[in-house]
């Protein structure tokens, strides 16, 4: 896996990127000449002048110049809606920077729109094939021992714009916007499940929202499972907000979104699954053949560019391609990119470390002919899945599908420059 590292000195402390330095590095070819070119302020001069500041406060808002925010969706092409007609909201991705997703943009999907819960009042209820029945106050949840973990959480619904055509003038946002990155943190379930004496013989669980729409999932107790999921109180190092499932959430890691219970107020322990709507009607992948696979858990492995991304305009020259590669199966070991329609295609470094089932930034350092061309990523995770090209991802699955779409997203840029979103 390649990193990108910066300069360092003989003595190895970091060397300042300066002017003089910058210039070699371009004319070698290393950075490209625009931007060179736009780096010619050599005086405090070209600077702006120090501000007087506003008052400090409460808490802090975006910058008035950042203009950055979800947008609600109505489903599959269904945008630009009343905003009550919204089933989900998907993150700027085109306007993310790193891997941390900030709590209010990450992506939302309620099915009864967002309760907010009081923590003083809420309760869940541990029942079933257990020992001991219990119910949990927030407080008693809160004293328990608690783990903190980053990693992704991914509506099977993310990627459904691209199951059956390509709308030429939809944004990254569109394509790719129900996936996000958080750092969680709560009681591990496996803690809890100590407390409860489960019996052995209990190899699934049921887990129930307290919002209208009565979301309830049957969950297989792998040993994955037990290992990593997580009952969550926290997101990004504050209480989960409510349009996540404040005060309490299901979380597992790398698994479809849905059987991340918000508003969590029941855990159930049994030997089969409940068959619940949302696993028998709802969140079942229709085949080609007409029959339709049930339980299909876990999200795969998946990137996108995100930068140049659709309807974005590019020049010649110098431009970063950037975006985002995750996989439900653990790490991801390598991000490739191709810059001439997936004829060929290179290595490209990673600007962080890869967690465990969160998501990872990629970029490289291109130079864009001004010829119309396509690029594309592809990511390869720690377990050796690949991101299948469209074609052959279309051929095994159908048209009839709509979730757990992860092929290869092609982004098409014609001779002005513009970016759309293609097929292949
Ligand atoms: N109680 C409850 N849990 C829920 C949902 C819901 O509507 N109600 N939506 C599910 C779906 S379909 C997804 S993709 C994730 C979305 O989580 P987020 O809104 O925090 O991104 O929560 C899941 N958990
Ligand atoms: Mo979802």
């Amino acid at each position: 896996m390649k990193m990108l590292s910066g300069h360092s000195n003989a003595d190895g402390s970091p060397e300042r990127l300066n002017r003089r330095r910058f210039l070699v590095a371009a004319s070698a070819g290393l950075a490209g000449s625009a931007l060179a070119e736009s780096a010619t302020a050599e005086s405090l001069a070209d600077v702006p002048a120090r501000e007087p500041g506003a008052d400090l406060s409460g808490f802090s808002a975006r910058s008035q110049y950042v203009k950055i925010s979800r947008i609600p969706e109505a489903g599959p092409g269904r945008r630009n809606i009343d905003p009550s007609e919204a089933i989900n909201s998907k993150a700027p991705l085109q306007d993310l920077v790193g891997t941390i997703t900030p709590s209010d943009l990450h992506y939302e999907r309620s099915h009864s729109g967002v309760v907010d819960l009081d923590p003083a009042r809420h309760r869940l209820l541990v029942h079933g094939m257990v020992e001991r029945p219990l119910v949990f106050s927030m407080d008693d949840l809160k004293s328990m021992p608690a783990v903190t973990r980053t990693a992704f959480l991914e509506c099977t619904g993310n990627g459904w714009e691209n199951w059956k055509k390509a709308d030429e003038n939809v944004t990254v946002q569109n394509t790719h916007g129900l996936v996000s990155t958080n750092e969680w943190t709560g009681v591990p379930l496996k803690f809890v499940i100590g407390l409860l004496g489960k019996d052995p013989a209990s190899t699934w669980m049921l887990a129930e929202g307290g919002d209208a729409a009565g979301v309830a999932r049957s969950i297989p107790l792998t040993e994955e499972i037990l290992d990593e999921a997580i009952l969550a109180y926290g997101q990004n190092g504050e209480p989960l907000r409510p349009a996540h499932g404040f005060p309490l959430r299901l979380l597992l890691p790398g698994m479809e979104g849905n059987l991340n219970i918000k508003w969590l107020r029941r855990l159930k322990f049994g030997d089969q699954p409940w068959m619940t709507r949302w696993e028998t009607a709802r969140y079942t992948q229709l085949l080609a053949n007409g029959k339709a696979r049930q339980f299909q858990l876990r999200m795969e492995t998946n990137s996108v560019i995100t930068q140049p991304s659709g309807t974005m305009v590019i020049r010649p020259g110098r431009n970063r391609i950037t975006g985002l590669a995750w996989s439900g199966h653990g790490r991801i070991a390598k991000v490739e990119v191709s810059t001439d329609g997936a004829r060929t295609w290179q290595e490209v470094a990673l600007t962080g470390p890869a967690l465990p089932k969160a998501q990872v930034r990629f970029q490289l350092d291109w130079a864009w002919d001004g010829k119309p061309t396509k690029i594309v990523s592809r990511s390869t995770d720690e377990k050796g899945n690949v991101q299948p090209d469209r074609k052959s991802f279309i051929a095994a699955m159908g048209t009839n599908a709509l979730f757990h779409y992860n092929a290869q997203q092609t982004w098409g840029i014609d001779e002005s420059g513009r970016v759309r979103n293609v097929l292949d």
